[in-house]
Order: C-alpha cells, then structure tokens, then sequence
C-alpha cells in the first residue's frame, strides 16, 4: 500500500495546547490516535462507501462494477442500506442503554431501596410527570415511581402504540406527519411498520434482525426502519436520559467553567472522568470533594484533588456542577501525556482502547468501572449504583494512591484554558428570556436572529481538530445565526473561546443586539449528546408555540466533525424531526446511488429533513443561510 504523508502538527489540529502536547509526544515517541490514523491510510474503498458485506458467512461481499451482487444476490443498495442502519442502531443501542440506567436507578431511588442518590429536583419532576400525566399532587416518590416506571415501560412494552416520552413531548404537527407518513408508506392493514417507534430496545432489535442476511432487501424499507430506530434515540433514550438525569442531579443553571488542558493542576490529584453517564461522574466529583478525601490528599502531599471532565460526561458534570472540562475526544491521549494525571476513569462509549497501554508509560490509573466496558491495561473497579459512595471512594483513593509516583520530570502541562459561560438548559433559557418564547420567536420573526444552527458531534482525526466546529460556529453567528449545540463540538467551542459573552463582538449586529439584551454568548453550550433532546424539544417548543411544524422553521443542523455511530443516530432523528443537516466527514453510502438521493432528496418530501454532505465550512454555512433564507420566506 501507498505509505501517506505524515500531517505537520499544525494541520493536525487548531488549539495550541494539542499542538504542544503532539510536540512532546513526537520527540518522546508517544504514539497517538494521528499515529494509527496514519498506519491505517488510505481507508478500505468498499468499507468507505458502504460496498462492504459481512453479514454471513457465504461472504464477506464486496461490490465492484464487475461483481454487482452479494453470494445471496444482494446489489449495492440493499448493502449500504443495511450497514448505515445497523449504524444507526448501535447509536440508538448506546445512547438508550445509558438512558435505562437512569431510569432503573430512578425507580430504586423512588422505591428508596437506593439511598446513595436522592431526587434532587423536584421541580423538574412535577414537570416531567406533568408532560406525562402523572398525578403531581402527592408524595414526590410516587411520582418518581410512576415516571421511571413510564420511562422502563418504554423500552419493555409489546404494543404497536408510540413510545409514551415521545408522544408527551413532540410537537403536534410533527407527531401528525410521522403517523400520516405512516399510512402513507404502508396499507391501513399493515399497522405494524412506519416511522413511529413502539420501543425502544425493539427498534434496535427489529434493525438487527431485518439487515441480517435474507430479510430486509429494500432500501426505502430499511432506511425507514433506520429512521424509527432513530426516532426512539431521540424522542425516546436520550431523552429519557436527559429529563431523568435532571430529576437526579438536577437541571443545569448558568455558570462560568474553564476549558482545556489547562486546568490539570501542577499541585493538585488530578482526576480525568471520560465517558458518559453522570451516575459515575456526579458520585467521583461528589466523593472527591468531601473534606475526608482531600484530607488524604494532602496527606499525600498533593494540595488537593481537582476533579475535571472530558468527552459527554465532562459536558454533564460542567453544565450542573461547574467542573472544568480538559477537552474533548481528541484530547484523552494527550491529557495522560501531560504526566500529572493520577488516574482516568471511565464508563462507556467514546474511550480509547489505547489508553491502556499508554497509561503504562507513566504513573496514570486507567480505571474502567462499567461492567460492559472492559479494556486491555485497565483496572477494574466495578461501580455499583447501589453501594456508589463506597465505590466512588476507592476510586479516589487509588487516584491518591498513584501521586506519591508522578514523576516531576514527565509533568507538561500547556497553560491554555479559557472560560465560558455554560449551563443552558430549556428552562433556563425560558427564564432569560422571562418564562415565555415569545421573545425568542420575535426575534426570530423579526430577523434579528436569522435562524438557528445546531451543531453537535465528535471529533475525528481525519479532520483538522476543532477546525470545522470553531469556523463554522464563528461565520454562522458572523451571519446573525444563533449557534447552540452539544457534544465534543460545545468542548471545541468552550475551548476556542467562543462561549463568552465577549464572542457578542464576533456576531452579526442584529444577533449581537440581541445576545446583548440577554446578557448571553451567541453561543449556547445545551450539554452532552444525550442533550441534543434538549434542542429537540427547543424545537418542537418553538414548533408549537407557532402553531407549525419544525420542518418550517428556520433551523439547520451539522455534525461537522463526526466520528461514532450515535452521531448518525442523532443525524438522523434530526433529519426525522424535520431538520436539514450537515455532515462532514461523508458517511459511508456513496457505494448507492439509491441510498445516496434517498437521504439527500427523497427523505425531504418524507420527513422535511435531509442530509447534505459539504468539506468546506465556509460553502457549508452558505448552504444552512440559504436554507434558512429559504424557511424565513415561508414562514
Ligand atoms: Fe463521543 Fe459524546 Fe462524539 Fe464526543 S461528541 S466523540 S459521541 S463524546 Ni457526542
Ligand atoms: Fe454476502 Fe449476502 Fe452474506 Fe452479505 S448477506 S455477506 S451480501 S451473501
């Protein structure tokens, strides 16, 4: 094979406390997730157009114009279908499962067979069950009981009725059009397909059962099916996982946080929490924080324990605690590569395998502690919701534990950080703006913000880090476009700057006037990627308020710089939800034709939504303005 050129560090990524951190790793000869990037390039041509089959054993499959179909005589449409499918239904697979164990942990704490965690907001739980129909008007643990158990029911019930959280939260003329698409697309008999999912777990098993080898050969089928499944990520597990967790540990509030690798402290424990799930992140920040803990600390001789974030969980833990964020998917080689890392722990989804080995260079504890995430090098502390105090204990000691051994000499940590302003929940942002819309969508009708850009997603070494995300966000708010978003793309902008109300100075000057009034950043950190159901249901707020659906609206989305399968999962319930969307890097269904005007055309009539697939930022925010000039006209 070709052997690529190696990236100069500049064109590996734009923040200056990567690039010093990739200086060291190269003198140090430190491999990196750009290392392997290198040593796997150029990429498999059928696995990045979708041409690729191994879903028996007759195969793999690869379609070349020679070789139209499978062994099983499957064509390059039925292929591609079926791999952005199964895709899609590991995405709505990982974010779900994390919304369960909210939910299943909300039930025992209701049942108060936990008492490690309380109902923390209780305000946030009449409301939900307020949206639900449960009765408010008694003892706050039945209410919790009836939520979580309308949550579990969810993913377990056998009917063909919609799930119950996304028909409590979806606006009116959307649910309209996915159950007149439903009949659109099937007879009245057949009741039993369409776009609106039953459950949760079942959209995902009914996935992996059609895309196995000899039952589902039609695109438009299976990508319809992609659609439900998605439909049940995003009206259903994510946002279950959202409004639950907030019940939990409470609703974000504003707050001023720090970004970057930066805030690893010379003096202090440091621990790195990445991963995904609150359960763990609030219980390590909580346990860290206890006089007792930083008491060893500096018994230990260290000043302290400084607990910060990364990837989706650091998100959570910034947007309701105010714990600093060291950066995002990017950026967990290069915080152990710092040297003053006592120990990185982690849940699931998104974590390197490679930490393990590159932990073993210094004197860094990688801690797994979920029982379906295990990994090479690690060690293992199993965490248990119900004994999570003691738990959560022993993994703060073994962060103590490991200090005594850092090694001063290894210790390089960049000072980059910057601050910004976090914290933007719904009901937040509906208490700025005075506990109405209407100032929002006056603005909007107006002109003065133009429309709105979510953008959500990973990082992708494929990319240039950060890159996308901070072009992109800074020429839409340029353009009196309101960014929000969540993910690794709100770490990328925190980082970049772009989340503090001065970043008003770089916004068009209707938006500025605007943000100004509000005394907000054009730039609006919504939280981890389970949270883009709070930009759902923004949405469907807005929707409702104007007596529309969301597909008329002036809205866009992008996943700029996307990497896992969740962020195809949320892609498409965006698109689902009446939302066009950006991707970059393209998803791998150019091997279609079919597949291909199918979810960049066809899926338009469908659903409203649609995906566009665009390299250049600058051509992309020309893009999302003409869609949103084009929506304003129609509004
Ligand atoms: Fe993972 Fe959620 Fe992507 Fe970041 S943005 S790389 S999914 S941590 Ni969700
Ligand atoms: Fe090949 Fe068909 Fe088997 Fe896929 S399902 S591996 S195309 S024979």
């Amino acid at each position: 094979m070709k052997k690529v050129k190696e990236k100069k560090i500049e064109e590996m990524s734009i923040d200056p406390a990567v690039q010093e951190i990739l200086q060291l790793a190269s003198e140090k000869g430190y491999e990196t997730v750009w290392d392997r990037l290198n040593s796997q390039s150029p990429h498999c041509k059928f696995g990045l157009n979708g041409l690729c089959c191994k879903n028996c054993i007759m195969g793999p499959c690869r379609i070349t114009p020679k070789t139209t179909t499978g062994v099983c005589g499957a064509e390059a449409d039925t292929i591609v279908a079926r791999n952005i499918v199964r895709g899609i239904a590991a995405g709505v697979a990982a974010h779900s499962d994390h919304g369960r164990a909210v939910a299943i942990l909300l039930k025992e704490v209701a049942c108060q067979e936990n008492k490690d965690y309380t109902i923390f907001d209780t305000e946030k739980l009449k409301a939900v069950a307020t949206k639900l129909g449960v009765d408010t008007d008694r003892d706050i643990h039945e209410i919790a009981k009836d939520v979580a158990e309308i949550a579990l029911k969810d993913f377990g019930k056998q009917d063909d009725k919609p799930l119950k959280f996304l028909a409590s939260y979806a606006p009116k003329k959307r649910l309209e059009r996915w159950l007149d698409l439903e009949k659109k697309l099937y007879s009245e008999t057949d009741k039993k397909t369409g776009v609106i999912p039953r459950n949760i777990d079942r959209e995902v098993a009914d996935s992996m059962h059609r895309t196995t080898m000899g039952v589902d050969h039609d695109p438009l089928s299976l990508l319809i099916q992609g659609v439900r499944a998605s439909l049940a990520d995003g009206w259903g597990g994510s946002l279950i996982a959202t409004e639950l967790q907030d019940i939990l540990f409470g609703t974000p509030r504003i707050r001023t946080i720090m970004a970057n690798l930066g805030v690893i402290s010379p003096d202090h424990i440091n621990i790195v929490i990445h991963g995904h799930e609150p359960i763990l992140s609030e219980k390590v920040v909580e346990i860290a924080n206890t006089p007792d803990m930083q008491k060893l600390a500096q018994e230990y001789g260290a000043k302290g324990i400084n607990v910060v974030g990364m990837c989706c969980t650091g998100n959570e833990i910034l947007m309701r605690q105010g714990v600093p964020v060291a950066g995002n998917e990017l950026h967990q080689e290069l915080a152990i590569l710092t040297g003053a890392v006592e120990a990185i722990v982690v849940d699931v989804q998104c974590i390197y395998p490679a930490l393990g080995k590159l932990a073993k260079c210094f004197h860094t504890k990688f801690i797994s502690t979920s029982d379906r995430a295990k990994f090479p090098g690690s060690l293992h502390i199993q965490f248990e919701e119900e004994h999570a105090n003691e738990v959560a204990k022993k993994i703060v000691k073994t962060a103590i534990e490991a200090f005594p051994k850092r090694d001063k000499r290894k210790v390089h940590i960049p000072s980059f950080k910057s601050e910004a302003v976090v914290g933007f929940s719904n009901e937040q942002l509906l208490k700025i703006l005075g506990g109405s819309l209407k100032p929002l969508v006056d603005a909007i009708l107006a002109g003065d913000i133009k429309g709105i850009a979510g953008i959500v997603g990973c990082n992708n070494p494929k990319v240039k880090h950060d890159y996308y995300h901070v072009t992109l966000t800074k020429e839409l708010i340029k353009r009196d476009i309101l960014v929000i978003g969540t993910g690794c793309w709100a770490i990328a902008a925190a980082k970049a700057g772009l989340m503090r109300i001065e970043t008003q100075e770089l916004a068009g000057e209707r938006l500025r006037k605007v943000c100004k009034a509000l005394n907000i950043p054009p730039v609006i950190h919504m939280g981890s990627c389970v949270d883009c159901s709070r930009m759902l249901t923004l949405a469907g707020a807005i929707a409702d308020y104007l007596e529309a659906d969301i597909s008329d609206l002036p809205l866009v989305g992008s996943a700029p710089e996307w990497t896992t399968e969740k962020a195809v999962s949320i892609g498409t319930y965006f698109v689902a939800s009446g939302v066009p969307v950006h991707l970059w890097p393209a998803p791998p269904i150019s091997g279609s034709p079919k597949v291909v005007s199918l979810l960049t055309q066809e899926i338009k009539n469908l659903l409203g939504g649609y995906f566009f697939v665009e390299e250049d930022p600058i051509k992309t925010v020309d893009i999302m303005e003409a869609i949103i000039q084009e929506k304003r006209k129609a509004l």
